[in-house]
C-alpha cells in the first residue's frame, strides 16, 4: 500500500493524520502538486491511496475511513454522518476560506464564513459531552474535521471567536503526537502559508454552493469527465487556439486510399498491428470481440488518419484438439470445420466493421514452412530438449487424450468427477495419469497409459536474452499493467522447459524423423500464424517481421493469452536468431462479464457475434457501447440496461443532438451555407477548450487508452450543446444586425466542432463518422489532417461552404426493446429442454450426417448443470459481488500489514461465507472455487 501526497496540500493533512493515527503501515511518498498518480485520471488527484490490489483512492474521506477500517475500526452511523457533514459543508467553506485567508489576504472575511461550522461543531460538542466528536476514543471524524480546521485554528492571527468546546476538543487533539506529527510533515509548521503553492494552482472555489467531495461511485472516467469540466481556461489558451481556428487545415491525403500490400517505408512510422486469433471452433462473443479485433480496428483506424504507415493482420487459429473434437461433434472432417466456422468469424468481423488489412488462416502451406523453419532454427541452435511423458491413450478412439477429454477420481478427495487437469471439486491441479478409474470421456473406454517422447522448448536457456529484451520492450514501450504484471510472475517463478509437441494429427507436422507422427502444440503454433498469415498477404512479408529497427509490433489480446506473447512466443523468435520483430507494444485488456454473470455458449448466456445483428441495433452502436466499457485496466460488464442508457443519453441525448442541432442551424437560418464568424472570447473560450479535449484524446489513443480517449469525444458534445444553448442562436436569429451576427458565429462554430467530431469518431463508429461527413458535405481530407500535427482544431468548413442534408443520427433505445432482448439472450432456456442438448441437436442437424452420436460429454455436462442450478438472482449477486471484492480487499489489507492472526483468519470466515452466497445467487454451486488454472 503506498500513499501519494503533496507538501501542503490540506487533504493530505487528513489522510497523512489518519496514517499516523491509526500507525497502518503504508510507504508515504511525496510528489508534487502537479503529479497525476492515479493513471486513468487526466488531472491530478492528491492524496491518493494506491491498494495492494492496483485499485487507487483518491477521495480523501473514503481513504481516511479506509485506513481506519484496516485497523479494524469500522466507522459507526454517527461517524459517518460527521464524514458526510465534513465533505459537503465544512469542506466547501474551508476550501472557500483558504483562500481568502491565503490567496486574498483576507483574513477576517475568512473567519467570519467560518463562523456556522464552527458554531454547528461547538453545538454539538457541548451537547454530546464526550472527548471526541463520536465517543470517548478518537474517530476517522475527529480526524477529517481536525485536519479540515487545523490551518485556521492554529494560526492565532484569526479572530475565530469564542469556542469553548471547539477549543478545547481542538487542543486535546494538537496535544497528541499523532496529529501534531502529520501537521509537521504536511505543514512543515508553517500553517496557513505552507499552503500557499497548492492553493494558488487551484481553481477559485466556487462560493456557497457546495462542491461534491463525497466518496465517487461514479467511473473512474466519470470522475474525470466531471473534473475536467471545471478546467480553467487562460487568456493565452484562448487567443491561440483562435490563432490556430483561423489558420484552416492543410489537407493530406485521405485514410482510404490505402495501396496493397502495405509495407514498411523509410522516414515513415511503420506499425504492425496483430489480434490474438480466436480459435476457429467457436463463434465469438461480445467479450472476445472487445478483447481482441474490435480493440485493434480502433487503434488501427486511428493510426491510418494519424497518417502512421500501418499494417493489421489477423485470422484463425485452426488447430488443435478443440477442432478435432468440433468435427466429430458435427459430423465433418477438421478441414470442413475450419472452412465453415472461418467464414462465420469473417462474416462476423464484417458486420463489426473491422477493417483487417488481411484476415488469414493458420491452415497454410504457409504456416507448415515458417513453423518448420523455426523449429529447425531452434533445432540448429540447441534449444530444444528430448524427454518422455506418461500420457493416457484410449485404444479404442486410438488417440492420446487431451486433458479435458479424460474424467476420473481425484487422488486427492475422492471426488469422482475430476478432470484431466484438474479436480472442481478441491480445486487441485491433478496430472491426467494420476487420476484412479480414468475414462475417455468421448467413448466412455478405460485409457491405458503409454509413454511418448516429446520436445521441450528450453525457455531457462533462453531466460537471460528473454529478460534483456523484456526489460527494453516494457521501458520504452506501452505494455497495458497486466501484461507487465503477469509477464513479471511468470518470470519469478523461474522458467520451465515447455512441451511444444503433441499426440495429434490436426496440427502442423513436426518434421523431424524421431517425432513424424506429432504436431506441433497449438500454442507454439499459433503465434507463429501472425507470421504466415502476413506470408499469404504479401511475399514480402518478410519486410514487416524481420526488421525490428523499422518496425513497431502492437499485441492486442485478452490478459489470459499474455504469456504465450511475452514469454514463450518471444523465445521461439529469440532462440531461432533470424533477426525478427518482436512485440513492443502488448494491449491486454481484463474480462467483459455479460450482465452479472460470465459469458457462457453452454449456457446460452450472453450475446454472440453473429447474433448482434439479429438485434437490430446498428454494428456502430454496438461498437460504441463495447467501446465505452472496454475493459481497460479492471474487469467490466455488458449490461443491456446501461447500453439503452449510453445510447439514449450519450448518443442520442448528448452527441447526436449536438451535431443534429448544429447542423440543423446551417439548414434554416442560412439556407444551408456556414455563416460568416466574428469570434468573441466566449467562442475563442470554446475552441479552446475543444482543443484541449482534443488533446487529451491523442495523448489517450496514442497510449492505447480507447476506453478514456472515447470519453472525450463525448465531452466535447456537451461542451458544444452548451455553448448552443447559452448563445440561443434560434433567438438571436430574428433580432437585429449584431444578434444574426451572433447567431452566425455561434451556428458556424458549431458545425466545426461537429466536423471535428465526425474525424475524432472515426476510429470507434466508422459509418456514423462517414454519415456526418456526408450531412456536412465536409472534404474527405478533413479525416487525415484533423488529427495530424499534434492536433489543433482549426476552421474546416469555412463561410460560404454548402452543407448537405442533416437528419437525425441515432434512435432511441425503448425500454421494452431492451427487456425483450435481455430476455433472449440472458440464459433463461426453455424449462423442459436443456441448453447443451438443444445445441447438440441444432449442430447434428446442421450436420446433416447422423451418423455419429451427440458425445455423452456433452450430455454429462448438461446434466451436472441441471443438477447445480440454483435460483439465479442478478440484483443480489451484483451487491454480493461487491462485498466480495470489498472484503477481499481488506483481508489482502490485513495480511500485508501482518495482522494478527485471529483478526485475519475471522475476516477470511466472512469473505469465505459471502463467496459461498454469491456462488448461490450466481446460480452455480456453494463448492469452492477452482484454483488457477486454464480458462476456456
Ligand atoms: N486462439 C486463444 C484465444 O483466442 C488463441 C489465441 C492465439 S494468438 C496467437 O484466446
Ligand atoms: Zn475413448
Amino acid at each position: 500500500m503506498k500513499l501519494f501526497v503533496s507538501e501542503g496540500n490540506p487533504h493530505c493533512l487528513k489522510a497523512v493524520a489518519a496514517l499516523e493515527v491509526t500507525g497502518v503501515k503504508c510507504d508515504v511518498q511525496y510528489v508534487s502538486h502537479e503529479e497525476r498518480v492515479v493513471p486513468y485520471l487526466n488531472r491530478p488527484a492528491l492524496p491518493a491511496l494506491l491498494l495492494p490490489s492496483g485499485v487507487h483512492l483518491f477521495s480523501t474521506n473514503a481513504i481516511c475511513r479506509y485506513l481506519f477500517e484496516v485497523n479494524g475500526q469500522e466507522p459507526s452511523s454517527l461517524c459517518n454522518q460527521w464524514l458526510e457533514w465534513e465533505a459537503t459543508d465544512l469542506q466547501p467553506t474551508v476550501l472557500q476560506a483558504l483562500h481568502l485567508a491565503v490567496l486574498q489576504g483576507k483574513g477576517a472575511e475568512a473567519s467570519k464564513l467560518l463562523q456556522a461550522p464552527l458554531s454547528y461543531l461547538e453545538q454539538s460538542l457541548s451537547k454530546g459531552k464526550t472527548p471526541y466528536l463520536t465517543g470517548e476514543a478518537v474517530s476517522v471524524a475527529d480526524v477529517v474535521v481536525w485536519a479540515a480546521l487545523y490551518p485556521f485554528m492554529s494560526d492565532s492571527s484569526l479572530a475565530l471567536g469564542e469556542w469553548k468546546c471547539v477549543k478545547t476538543w481542538f487542543d486535546r487533539g494538537a496535544l497528541m503526537h499523532s496529529f501534531q506529527s502529520a501537521a509537521q510533515k504536511v505543514l512543515q509548521g508553517k500553517g496557513l502559508q505552507g499552503m500557499k503553492s497548492y492553493m494558488q494552482r487551484q481553481p477559485a472555489p466556487q462560493s456557497s454552493q457546495s462542491r461534491e467531495t463525497a466518496p465517487c461511485n461514479s467511473s473512474p472516467a466519470e470522475c474525470a469527465q466531471a473534473e475536467e469540466s471545471e478546467r480553467a481556461v487562460s487568456e493565452e489558451e484562448m487567443e491561440a487556439a483562435a490563432l490556430t481556428w483561423s489558420k484552416g487545415l492543410t489537407s493530406g491525403p485521405s485514410p482510404h486510399q490505402r495501396q496493397h500490400p502495405v509495407l514498411p517505408q523509410e522516414g515513415k512510422r511503420n506499425v504492425l498491428v496483430t489480434s490474438a486469433l480466436p480459435y476457429v471452433n467457436n463463434v465469438p462473443h461480445l467479450g472476445n470481440i472487445i478483447g481482441c479485433v474490435l480493440s485493434a480496428d480502433v487503434f488501427c483506424r486511428y493510426g491510418r488518419v494519424r497518417g502512421w504507415n500501418l499494417l493489421f493482420v489477423c485470422g484463425t487459429d485452426e488447430y488443435g484438439t478443440a477442432t478435432e473434437n468440433k468435427a466429430r461433434e458435427e459430423g465433418l472432417t477438421p478441414q470442413q470445420i475450419c472452412d465453415k466456422y472461418h467464414a462465420v468469424h469473417s462474416s462476423i468481423y464484417q458486420w463489426f466493421q473491422i477493417d483487417f488489412d488481411f484476415f488469414g488462416r493458420t491452415t497454410t502451406e504457409k504456416q507448415t514452412e515458417i513453423a518448420q523453419d523455426i523449429f529447425w532454427r531452434l533445432h540448429k541452435h540447441g534449444f530444444l530438449v528430448e524427454d518422455t511423458v506418461e500420457q493416457l491413450r484410449c485404444e479404442n478412439c486410438q488417440r492420446f487424450l487431451a486433458d479435458r477429454f479424460v474424467e476420473g477420481t481425484c487422488p486427492y478427495c475422492s471426488y469422482p468427477e475430476a478432470r484431466g487437469d484438474q479436480c472442481d471439486k478441491c480445486g487441485r491441479l491433478i496430472n491426467a495419469v494420476e487420476l484412479r478409474e480414468p475414462q475417455c470421456k468421448v467413448c466412455r473406454q478405460t485409457p491405458v497409459i503409454r509413454s511418448s517422447k516429446h520436445l521441450f522448448l528450453d525457455l531457462p536457456k533462453l531466460e537471460t536474452q528473454l529478460e534483456n529484451w523484456l526489460d527494453k520492450s516494457t521501458g520504452a514501450g506501452d505494455w497495458t499493467a497486466n501484461a507487465k504484471q503477469i509477464t513479471r510472475s511468470w518470470l519469478r517463478d523461474g522458467l520451465k522447459p515447455r512441451c511444444i509437441t503433441r499426440d495429434l494429427k490436426w496440427g502442423t507436422p513436426v518434421p523431424h524423423a524421431d517425432f513424424k507422427d506429432k504436431v506441433f502444440y497449438v500454442w507454439f503454433d499459433a503465434p507463429i500464424g501472425y507470421l504466415s498469415i502476413t506470408a499469404n498477404y504479401t511475399d514480402e512479408w518478410e519486410k514487416w517481421w524481420k526488421n525490428p529497427n523499422q518496425v513497431e509490433l502492437y499485441n492486442f489480446m485478452a490478459k489470459d493469452n499474455v504469456p504465450f506473447h511475452s514469454v514463450v512466443f518471444p523465445c521461439s523468435l529469440l532462440g531461432a536468431q533470424d533477426n525478427y520483430t518482436l512485440v513492443n507494444h502488448l494491449v491486454a485488456t481484463e474480462y467483459l462479464n455479460y450482465e452479472d454473470t460470465k459469458f457462457s455458449k453452454s449456457r446460452g448466456v450472453g450475446v454472440f457475434g453473429d447474433m448482434a445483428k439479429d438485434t437490430g441495433i446498428p454494428s456502430d452502436v454496438w461498437r460504441f457501447y463495447l467501446l465505452y466499457v472496454r475493459p481497460e485496466g479492471q474487469d467490466s460488464a455488458f449490461s443491456w440496461a446501461d447500453m439503452a442508457t449510453k445510447n439514449n443519453s450519450e448518443l442520442l441525448n448528448n452527441l447526436g443532438n449536438f451535431i443534429n442541432r448544429a447542423g440543423m442551424f446551417v439548414t434554416k437560418f442560412f439556407e444551408g451555407c456556414v455563416p460568416q464568424m466574428e469570434l468573441l472570447q466566449e467562442d475563442k473560450k470554446l475552441l479552446a477548450v475543444v482543443g484541449w479535449e482534443l488533446q487529451q484524446y491523442i495523448q489517450l489513443m496514442d497510449k492505447v487508452k480507447i476506453r478514456d480517449a472515447l470519453k472525450h469525444i463525448l465531452n466535447i458534445s456537451r461542451h458544444g450543446n452548451q455553448y448552443i444553448q447559452v448563445n440561443e442562436p434560434w433567438k438571436r436569429i430574428k433580432g437585429g444586425d449584431a444578434d444574426r451576427q451572433r447567431a452566425g458565429t455561434v451556428t458556424g462554430v458549431s458545425v466545426n466542432v461537429a466536423c471535428l467530431l465526425s474525424v475524432m469518431l472515426f476510429p470507434y463508429m466508422p459509418t456514423v463518422s462517414q454519415t456526418i461527413r456526408d450531412q456536412l458535405n465536409a472534404p474527405q481530407s478533413v479525416v487525415s489532417s484533423a488529427l495530424q500535427g499534434g492536433g489543433t482544431f482549426a476552421c474546416a468548413l469555412r463561410a460560404g461552404h454548402r452543407i448537405g442534408t442533416v437528419s437525425p443520427l441515432f434512435q432511441k433505445l425503448e425500454t421494452d426493446q431492451i427487456e425483450a432482448l435481455k430476455k433472449r439472450f440472458g440464459g433463461q432456456q426453455p424449462e423442459d429442454e436443456p441448453p447443451k442438448r438443444k445445441k447438440t441437436t441444432a449442430t447434428a442437424a446442421n450436420a446433416q450426417a447422423a451418423a455419429v452420436p451427440a458425445p455423452s460429454a456433452a450430455a454429462a455436462t448438461a446434466t451436472a448443470e441441471a443438477a447445480t442450478a440454483n435460483q439465479v438472482d442478478p440484483e443480489r449477486a451484483k451487491q454480493l459481488t461487491q462485498a466480495v471484492a470489498e472484503q477481499g480487499e481488506k483481508v489482502r489489507a490485513l495480511k500485508a500489514q501482518k495482522a494478527a492472526k485471529d483478526v485475519v483468519t475471522a475476516e477470511v470466515a466472512k469473505l469465505l461465507d459471502l463467496k459461498k452466497q454469491l456462488a448461490l445467487a450466481e446460480g452455480k454451486s456453494p463448492e469452492p472455487a477452482p484454483q488457477k488454472g486454464k480458462k476456456k
